[in-house]
């Protein structure tokens, strides 16, 4: 069965697409992306494989598009079809929209009723040739490329075939790929291979049913096929909205010289099996989803009423005052030994434990501590400046003290760091989302946000997560697909709205609390993002959360569509999502990001990063060292934390909680 096919260019804009009836878990393309077009490795004469997938691709040089089928491993047997679809359609999309590609007006095209017939035709065609049996090696162009079959002529070779055929009692006719290409080698080779497999297997299958003829046999695998694959849900353009969708009647405001996009808002209100986030649960199709359960509604509401009351802080299994008053020891005679052998896997505090006494603190004493302090911030991904900075501060506090008990240092130095991390962590800017949401709605407009970043870190599923916060705050929130680029990100946001929906009993489609506003893919994104805040004006959204593709921060051409995004809907909060187990990658995704929106937008104060949403938090045990080197380099604040993978997940980060997390002994 065919999971996905698309066509894109390689700058990374979806042409089209067309998905089959399953959901793809995961995210294939963007590891085929990233492995075989941009790093040029993994792939074997046209094909790669990742994760549970296989992807047979071609590329258009020409016009730099990129036309890829991604299935199931699991049905390789049933794949033959897909090397000859891949060259049908690579030739046909080319010649069709020879006149768009050349002008690079290559967006919104209309193509899923002709790729349609493609797909069926050729799962007929080999649903066809596999019911006539295999073909010999000898049959096929491959052998025309070894030494014996380069010996023979083309004329040889046919009258081969044909001996072959007919020795068979086949009545095969000329060429079995009728719809190939005449330069598919690869594809009609791909096809050999698989039609081996294929052979076998439907041979195998029919085998153990009741006698039924040839012509019966293969009547029943064509069927089988054509209903397996062309039950497309969702295609890129020309395609008909899948759900209920709620056209809202100022969606399209195009000029009349553009043809009006096909808008949707997506309201409706589906069971769903479970909270959890996982895009990528297989169960998540609408078609298979079960009642959601009554405990996880119950969750869900209880959680809700909790953040309506604010979002917690992080709990990092800690509690640094506790440890401050709790641990005082014996060993106070500044026993350098003792305190040494337990700095790397005691907390923070028992590194002092040797500088206790009567004396005065000097900086002798205290450096070689300090240096000590300074590995371990660095073991929990504090970047070695940062770590400089705050052990220089925790010295300063210390030196010329008079040295007191165990517990008199661990306090200084608690101290000390928080309020080297107040300063730290103080942003340039005060952000507080509610108090702007309400501005924006006495201004009569939504408030709106962007999250960007780069694939994978979060940016999604953490929206969803706010968009929770604020429907658990009796904000309506519209939710604008931006990401118009990588395959079931559109989905992806309608999964979500359908479980918000549900787990909060939003049941009014005519005034639904939370809607998907999406344009499919190919499209632009600063334009969708642009219908979408003035709908939700419209509609009385109070808020718009903006998804965007991820995309490297080295990569100019999709930071430079950003900053457009950015610069042309004047967004009210621009969030920049990383993830906190990259360590001090992130770091460097966030300084580039900032730097690509200054360098390539065209306004005297460019707009910039607002604030941090640190995602994964829950995967890094207490390593919480990147978020304070982000925002020492950024000043840029930490809005939101991810905690894990429910709605509710979202948490706050503050000075105490930072602080105990450092003091936390270095997990190993
Ligand atoms: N453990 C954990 N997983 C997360 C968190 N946030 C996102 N994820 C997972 O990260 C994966 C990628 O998320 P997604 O939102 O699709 O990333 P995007 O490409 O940036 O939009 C998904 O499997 C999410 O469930 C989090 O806070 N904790
Ligand atoms: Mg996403």
């Amino acid at each position: 069965m065919l999971d996905l096919f698309t066509i894109f260019t390689q700058g990374g804009l979806v042409l089209w697409c067309f998905q089959g009836p399953g959901f793809l878990s995961g995210d294939p393309i963007n590891g085929f992306i990233q492995d075989v077009l941009v790093e040029g490795r993994g792939a074997t004469a046209d094909s790669y494989t990742v994760q549970n997938y296989n992807i047979k691709y071609r590329i258009d040089a020409n016009n730099n598009l990129v036309f890829a089928a991604v299935y199931n491993k699991s049905v390789e047997s049933e794949s033959g079809y897909i090397d000859n679809l891949l060259n049908v359609v690579k030739k046909d999309f080319v010649t069709r929209f020879q006149d768009e590609l050349q002008q690079g007006t290559i967006t919104g095209l209309d193509y899923t009723n002709v790729f349609q017939k493609a797909l069926g035709k050729a799962q007929q065609d080999y649903a066809e040739e596999t019911s006539r049996g295999m073909r010999t090696f000898e049959e096929t162009e491959r052998f025309a490329h070894t030494a014996k079959g380069s010996n023979l002529t083309r004329k040889a070779r046919e009258q081969l075939r044909k001996e072959r055929q007919q020795a068979r009692g086949g009545s095969h006719g000329e060429d079995e790929l009728s719809s190939g290409e005449g330069d598919d080698d690869d594809g009609s080779s791909g096809g050999d291979e698989d039609t081996t497999t294929g052979g076998d297997a439907t041979k195998t299958g029919s085998g153990n049913g009741p006698a039924v003829s040839a012509e019966e046999q293969r009547r029943r695998r064509a069927l089988a096929l054509k209903n397996k694959g062309v039950r497309g849900r969702r295609s890129g353009g020309g395609k008909k909205p899948r759900s209920a969708a709620q056209q809202p009647s100022s969606s399209s405001s195009s000029s009349p010289a553009n043809p009006p996009p096909r808008s949707r808002v997506s309201t409706r209100v589906e069971p769903t099996k479970h909270t959890q986030l996982s895009y990528c649960d297989p169960d998540d199709r609408p078609e298979a989803a079960d009642a959601i359960s009554a405990d996880d509604i119950a969750e869900a509401k209880r959680q809700a009423a909790r953040m309506a009351e604010g979002v917690q802080d992080v709990d990092f299994g800690f509690d640094a005052d506790e440890e401050l008053l709790g641990q005082e020891d014996g060993d106070d005679d500044g026993n350098a030994a003792n305190a040494s052998a337990s700095t790397t896997t005691g907390s923070l505090f028992t590194l002092f434990r040797k500088i206790t006494g009567t004396s005065e603190m000097t900086k002798e004493n205290v450096q070689p501590i300090l240096d000590q302090m300074q590995q371990h911030l660095m073991a929990k991904n504090v970047a070695a400046d940062v770590a400089a900075k705050l052990c220089a501060s925790v010295g300063e506090k210390l030196v010329g003290r008079t040295k007191g008990t165990f517990t008199t240092i661990k306090s200084v130095v608690k101290q000390a760091l928080e309020e080297s991390l107040t300063q730290i962590l103080s942003p340039k800017r005060q952000i507080d989302i509610l108090r702007d949401v309400r501005a924006a709605q006495q201004e009569g407009r939504p408030f709106s946000m962007v999250f960007c970043g780069v694939n994978g870190v979060g940016k999604s599923t953490n929206l969803s997560k706010i968009a929770f916060w604020l429907l658990s705050n009796n904000m309506r929130v519209m939710i604008a697909a931006c990401d118009t680029f990588r395959s079931g990100a559109v989905e992806q946001l309608r999964t979500h709205c359908r479980k918000l929906r549900t787990m909060l009993d939003d049941t009014d489609d005519a005034h639904p609390r939370v809607v998907v506003y999406d344009r499919g893919y190919g499209r632009n994104d600063a334009e969708v993002a642009a219908d979408a805040i003035r709908i939700a004006k419209s509609e009385k959204y109070d808020v718009v959360l903006i998804d965007t593709a991820g995309r490297m921060q080295d990569n100019a051409p999709l930071m430079r569509s950003l900053t457009q995004l950015i610069r042309t809907n004047k967004p009210d909060l621009v969030l920049f999502v990383g993830e906190a187990l990259v360590g001090n990658e992130a770091v460097d995704q966030l300084t580039k990001f900032n730097r690509a929106l200054q360098d390539y937008s065209e306004e005297r104060n460019p707009r910039v990063i607002d604030g941090i949403l640190l995602t994964k938090f829950d995967t890094v045990d207490d390593k919480v060292g990147s978020s304070i080197s982000m925002t020492y380099i950024t000043g840029q604040p930490i809005v939101f934390v991810g905690t894990g993978q429910h709605y509710f997940d979202l948490r706050k980060l503050n000075v105490k909680s930072v602080v105990s997390a450092l003091l936390k002994p270095v997990q190993k």
